[in-house]
């Protein structure tokens, strides 16, 4: 009986939902609804998004409308009788194909020029991709303008106050790709840089600001300058210094975080793929990864060790974006001294220079 009378209320409050503006929601909601589908030529049962937000900051909430297919459009009307304060149009949509497939989202967004904006979330799905478009609408004299926009690869998307002003930023990733720090990665493999769409006062704008990995603003970076043969010995230094400070399993992750301004992503994927799984960490401690050569004398995944006080040949590329160093480095043995050939590449990134190979024969 009580299962039943659930089961009664679930069903009530799913019809609630279909339904729409219904009765309680009033008449000027119906009218709006109404002339928004009849002004784009919509089936009278055409799907909308809809949102109570005071856009013109009056102190009344207004009835803000969006369709979510074919040309999309964004309309505001007056909460008392229904009327269309505003338009405009958000995309040209289009037939949707097989392998593409678009997902509205409408909400409010703060923003201290407008006050209240909305924000329109438009998640696009391919055969084998996704990606996030934001559009930012405000009334400004009374007509809709577009204040905004943000873009990400993938689906996800984030409208929140990340900095405690107030009003809402809004957060997409971007493939930090196409560059010699990653490009031998697969896409499975990506870097994501997170990209932050924040109001800027002094530009009276929505401006994009990209954070890398290490968390810092990529527009806030020091220059890279170009190498030199020192900086490059020292860098070799700290890399083969770190190499071989791995003596205890650690987690996948742990490596990137620690490699990362040293070796190119590239590079990194690469050590990681050689790393052996170690379940119990040793002595009983939590597993995880551990280079070979940490373990036993398969040295084939560590870097040569370059010697600072040695001469070595450097070279810069000509777009000064790749460098190249070889070194004969002198060792000793149990029998005596004996001589290898090393080799580093160095690639240029917005993090600065990055060891990408190091090997020797
Ligand atoms: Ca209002
Ligand atoms: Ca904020």
């Amino acid at each position: 009986m009580k299962r039943w009378l659930i089961a009664m209320l679930a069903i009530t409050a799913l019809f609630t939902v279909i339904t729409e503006p219904a009765m309680a929601a009033g008449k000027a909601t119906q009218t709006a609804y109404t002339a928004f589908r009849q002004t784009l030529k919509l089936p009278a049962n055409a799907p909308l998004k809809s949102l109570n937000a005071d856009m013109n900051n009056d102190g009344v909430s207004d009835i803000v409308l969006l369709n979510t297919s074919g040309r999309v459009y964004l309309g505001v009307y007056r909460p008392d009788n229904g009327k269309l304060i505003s338009l405009a149009k958000v995309g040209e949509g289009g037939d949707e194909a097989i392998d593409y497939h678009e997902e509205y989202t409408l909400r409010t967004i703060k923003n201290p020029l407008f006050k209240i904006g909305a924000a329109v979330v438009i998640n696009v799905y391919t055969g084998n991709s996704a990606f996030v478009t934001v559009k930012l609408y405000a009334l400004k004299s009374g007509k809709l303008v577009q204040a905004g926009t943000a873009d990400g690869a993938g689906q996800n998307v984030e409208i929140a106050d990340t900095n405690k002003d107030g009003y809402q930023e809004i957060t997409t990733w971007e493939e930090y790709s196409y560059n010699p720090d990653t490009d031998n990665l697969s896409r499975a493999d990506s870097i994501y840089d997170r990209v932050v769409t924040q109001w800027d006062t002094k530009q009276g704008k929505y401006v994009s600001v990209v954070y890398g990995q290490d968390g810092k603003r990529d527009d806030q970076r020091p220059k890279v300058g170009t190498l030199t043969a020192p900086q490059a010995l020292t860098i070799l230094a700290n890399a083969y210094k770190l190499q071989t400070s791995f003596e205890k399993a650690r987690s996948d992750e742990s490596y990137t975080l620690a490699m990362a301004s040293l070796f190119t992503f590239n590079y990194i994927f690469e050590f990681k793929q050689s790393l052996l799984y170690d379940s119990d960490g040793g002595f009983g401690k939590k597993g995880g990864y551990i280079p070979a050569y940490s373990i036993s004398d398969d040295y084939s995944d560590l870097m040569p060790r370059f010697n600072l006080k040695q001469s070595a040949t450097f070279k810069l590329s000509a777009d000064k974006q790749f460098a190249a160093l070889s070194q004969k480095v002198t060792l000793s043995g149990e029998e005596g001294t004996y001589t290898i050939n090393a080799y580093a590449e160095f690639c240029k990134t917005k993090y600065g220079w990055k060891v990408n190979a190091a090997y020797a024969n």
